[in-house]
């Protein structure tokens, strides 16, 4: 017996599609769907489902996917077939069309359908939110922030927030995105660059020259031209390696109370990108389970409308835990589910530790140096203070 219920009036929606997480995109690629089989079957473990609507999402039509990909770029995934022997890519092969086959965004068997099914499980969270049948919206196989209109781009073929975004704001006249992948949200700040409707914040590594995409500086705010309504609604926090869950929490609390005190969002996005935990593959942070889901609880305290998507996170069993914690925040049972891991949890071994907040000492052995002074962090966070002052709901 979990004892584990339903807080009554609260209501939690997951959606999902176990077709997504057959696919692969290569044995060398650190993309693995099957995290999410991972996260999931500890999410279950925990009993959580009983607390939550459950469904099993549809996959996006074309038209779904139209409202913000070029008919062309959608027509070419619709029929690219994986290639039989991989291609060099750096030998400037003149069929790598929209950047798809390179070895970042491979073809593999069916890449369409992955991709559709992704949107689509974003986009029945953002219309549970927008019908008020659902407080917070989950969709773990979503957050793929770096698609853009017509190219696939780090991992990311199609941009299923972008997306289900449009669709919020057919219903909320303001919509804030936070980003907290590892890696900058730069498909989401372009596919809104341009609208006062939307405010978009990324926490990221940044490293122009050595770390992916190479944007979202502490002054890339939005365009540069006064006149457009777009100007001063983008938000970027760079970091450095090693962050710890204070600095973060810190961070996070402060730029996203002032945010939501100026913008005065009327629902909020959030991705949850699990790569900003330490111990990822791609990752750079220090980041434990419970920092990471810490953004998640300030965000639920925010009181509006909430849709929770997944994104980059590469090792497996770190990326169940977080979503497990945070799905666990969701229904507003982490004080009650215990930190070692149930018993009859399927693949129980592939988590290592068998506790759901492993230490740091646990998960790296020495932690990553930290390379974020706290003179640095106030200064990000003057200068979202300074912007914000040019931004009003
Ligand atoms: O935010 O850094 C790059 C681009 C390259 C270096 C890597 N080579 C392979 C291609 C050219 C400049 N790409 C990043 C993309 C990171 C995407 C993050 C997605 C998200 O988390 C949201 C889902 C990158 N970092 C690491 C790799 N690519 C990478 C590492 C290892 C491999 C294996 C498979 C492929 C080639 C060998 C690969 C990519
Ligand atoms: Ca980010
Ligand atoms: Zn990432």
């Amino acid at each position: 017996e979990s004892g584990i219920t339903r807080p009554k009036g609260y209501n939690v929606s997951f959606h999902c599609n176990p077709e997504m997480e057959k696919h692969h995109f290569g044995v060398t690629h650190p993309m693995k769907p099957w995290r999410l089989t991972l996260s999931k079957s500890l999410i279950y473990s925990y009993g959580m489902s009983f607390a939550m609507n459950n469904y099993v999402s549809r996959a996006a039509t074309y038209e779904e996917l139209a409202d913000f990909h070029s008919t062309d770029y959608l027509d070419f995934l619709g029929t690219v077939l994986p290639e039989p022997v991989p291609r060099d890519v750096e030998n400037q092969n003149p069929d790598l069309r929209f950047n798809l086959g390179g070895s970042d965004c491979p073809l593999f068997e069916g890449l369409y359908d992955y991709c559709s099914m992704s949107a689509g499980s974003a986009l029945d969270a953002a219309r549970k939110i927008c019908a008020n049948q659902s407080d917070i919206a989950i969709a773990w196989g979503g957050g793929l922030h770096h698609a853009k209109k017509a190219e696939a781009s780090g991992f990311c073929y199609i941009n299923d927030i972008v997306i289900a975004i449009l669709e919020l704001l057919r219903h909320y006249p303001r919509v804030l995105y936070i980003d907290i992948d590892v890696h900058h949200g730069d498909g989401v700040e372009e596919a809104f660059f341009s609208t006062d409707r939307v405010m978009t914040v990324s926490f990221h590594k940044y490293d122009p020259n050595n770390f992916f995409p190479g944007t979202g500086a502490l002054d890339d705010n939005g365009p540069k031209n006064e006149q457009n309504p777009g100007a001063h609604h983008a938000v970027n926090v760079p970091l450095n390696d090693g962050i710890t869950d204070e600095q973060y929490d810190m961070l996070f609390n402060t730029i996203i109370s002032r945010i939501v005190e100026k913008f005065r969002p009327s629902a909020i996005a959030l991705q949850c990108g699990a790569d900003s935990l330490a111990g990822d593959r791609l990752g750079r942070f220090n980041l434990q389970v419970q920092g990471h889901g810490a953004c998640v609880e300030f965000c639920k305290r925010m009181n509006l409308p909430l849709i929770l998507f997944g994104g980059g996170g590469y090792t497996p069993r770190n990326v169940a835990r977080a979503w497990t914690y945070e799905t666990s925040i969701a229904i507003g049972c982490q004080d009650k589910i215990s930190d070692v891991l149930p018993q009859h949890t399927p693949w129980r071994d592939q988590f290592r530790q068998e506790t759901l907040f492993p230490t740091l000492e646990q998960i790296l052995g020495e932690p990553r140096q930290n390379k974020n002074p706290p003179k640095r962090l106030q200064d990000i966070v003057n200068h979202v203070s300074e912007q914000l002052r040019f931004v009003q709901a």
